[in-house]
């Protein structure tokens, strides 16, 4: 039972469901599924372009009920990363709000049901079922659909509330991305298994979660340094009983500046989409700036050195960090290689991240092992994907792309490009290419026309000489 607080609904709840101004009831959530269910027939894996709307919200909720799969679409998406996605999973219907220029594939409208039943149950099927196949990008190549069991969502959310106490009488706050494991997993996701009130604000400013009246807010770092920077609304979230951040490194100068003007000292939590959540702050525990806390009930951590040897964990020493969990992924759709890649001989999933564990087991992560994956305003976007696209744009001969250190989003995404012979290549227009092609948060904030790239006497990009 993933969404449990549907399923077993004892009573409706009137604003179960707000985005914006648009307010949704329990049992409207449960007629929609019954409708989404019977208008998609026995489809086996449907694609929702996830904006942060009522229709997503009905869609997805609807698709889960019925057991059908769902691959989540950037709301921003471009156009060649969306046909990426719909012919990479193979979905088989387009459902809910539809881009301008969709071909070749069915579209279904969402319809929202009325007051119907106020239960539902869950179709039977296995626990080990995909519930969500979310695309997300490596170092090299376009993304990979991440395969992610109705299990492994449910032993996270299952942790997660554990953790943080989060309970039916909570109304959790956000204005994330409704695809990616943070504002849909999580965010929306949570609210339906744990039942509470769950309020998306369309975007996550500071005057937004001011108003939203919450006990419970999610933000990336780059939500919080934004929450801080405006003093009236960071003191309006004194009322609520959690701040929790997470998808990227949270600067110890703005946890600071939450506990001051908040009263709340943040919690920190850390994980990917390959892996979920793994390790959190406890609303019990302590909350040390700088480091994102502890494993999560039936989550296995370790640090090995570069030939796979464990290292100590003693608060000080770096080691590539290694998970064993019930929230991993199934793989990576069709990539049986990439997915061996992601584990070792046993069976722990390399993270890619690097980081120190102390003595009673508080995790403090330093950063990651590859320089081509960017973290942008909490969005992960691998080089070689903004390479390949902007090396399909005639003005450009070569091209390195990198993340700079930027105070407001973590990285910033810079393209060095060397523009091809007949010129004509310019910031702006390459910025919009790749908006247009990838999704805009995937674009350059900064694009600079170099005469050379950097080389090694290989013929490698020498990238550590572009991050100065
Ligand atoms: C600007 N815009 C453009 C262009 N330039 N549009 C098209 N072409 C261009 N060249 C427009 C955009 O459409 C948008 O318009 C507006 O500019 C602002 O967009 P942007 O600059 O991207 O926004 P931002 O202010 O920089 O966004 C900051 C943000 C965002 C809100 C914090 O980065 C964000 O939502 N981050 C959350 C990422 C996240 O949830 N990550 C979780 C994954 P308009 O505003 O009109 O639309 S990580 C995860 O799931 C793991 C498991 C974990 O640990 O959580
Ligand atoms: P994604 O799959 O988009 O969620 O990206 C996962 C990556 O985000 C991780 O491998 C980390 O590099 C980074 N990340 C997530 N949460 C944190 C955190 N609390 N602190 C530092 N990095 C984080």
């Amino acid at each position: 039972m993933l969404l449990s607080s549907l399923v077993s609904a004892a009573d409706d709840i009137a604003d179960a469901v707000r985005v914006q101004d648009t307010v949704l009831s329990r049992g409207e959530l449960i007629a929609s599924a019954a409708s989404v269910s019977s208008d998609l027939g026995g489809a086996r894996r449907v694609a929702v372009l996830a904006s942060p709307s009522v229709s997503t919200v009905l869609a997805v909720t609807g698709c889960l009920l019925a057991g059908i799969p769902v691959v989540p679409v950037p709301a921003d998406v471009g156009a060649a990363e969306r046909e990426h996605i719909v012919t990479d999973s193979g979905a088989q219907a387009w459902l809910g709000e539809r881009p301008d220029d969709l071909a070749g594939l069915p579209h279904v409208p969402v319809r929202r049901g009325g007051e119907g039943s106020s239960s539902f149950t869950e179709p039977a099927g296995s626990q080990d079922d995909t519930a969500l196949i979310i695309y997300t990008s490596g170092t090299t190549g376009p993304p990979k659909g991440v395969l992610l069991s109705r299990r492994a969502l449910a032993a996270d959310l299952d942790a997660l509330a554990e953790a943080w106490q989060w309970a039916a009488d909570d109304v959790l706050v956000h204005g994330l991305p409704l695809y990616h494991v943070h504002g849909l997993v999580l965010g929306l996701l949570g609210s339906l298994r744990v039942g509470n009130r769950f309020v998306h604000t369309g975007k996550p400013t500071p005057a937004a979660y001011a108003a939203a009246g919450g006990s419970m807010y999610f933000g990336v770092p780059t939500v919080w340094s934004r929450v801080v920077a405006d003093t009236a609304a960071a003191e309006a979230l004194r009322p609520a009983r959690l701040l929790v951040s997470g998808s990227a490194a949270l600067p110890v100068p703005v946890f600071d500046r939450i506990v001051g003007l908040t009263g709340h000292a943040p919690i920190e939590r850390y994980g990917s989409t390959e892996s979920l959540i793994t390790v959190s702050t406890r609303v019990d525990g302590e909350r040390r700036p700088g480091w994102v806390g502890l494993p999560l009930r039936g989550v296995r951590t370790r640090l090995v050195d570069e030939d796979g040897e464990s290292v100590q964990h003693d608060g000080a020493t770096i080691g590539r960090l290694m998970v064993q969990s019930p929230t991993l992924f199934d793989g990576y759709l069709g990539r049986p290689d990439a997915t061996a890649d992601a584990f070792d001989a046993d069976g722990w999933y390399r993270t890619g991240d690097v980081a120190v564990i102390d003595a009673d087991g508080m995790h403090r992560i330093v950063g990651r092992e590859s320089v081509d994956l960017i973290k942008t305003g909490g969005f992960r976007v691998g080089a070689g994907e903004i390479e390949t696209a902007l090396l399909g744009h005639p003005g450009v001969a070569e091209v390195a792309v990198v993340g700079l250190p930027d105070e407001d989003l973590g990285q910033r995404i810079v393209a060095f490009v060397v523009a091809s012979p007949d010129g004509g290549a310019r910031p702006e227009e390459l910025i919009d290419y790749v908006a247009q092609q990838l999704s805009v948060h995937k674009r350059p904030r900064e694009v600079r026309i170099v005469d050379a790239l950097p080389r090694n006497a290989m013929g490698k990009v020498l990238k550590k000489a572009l991050l100065t």
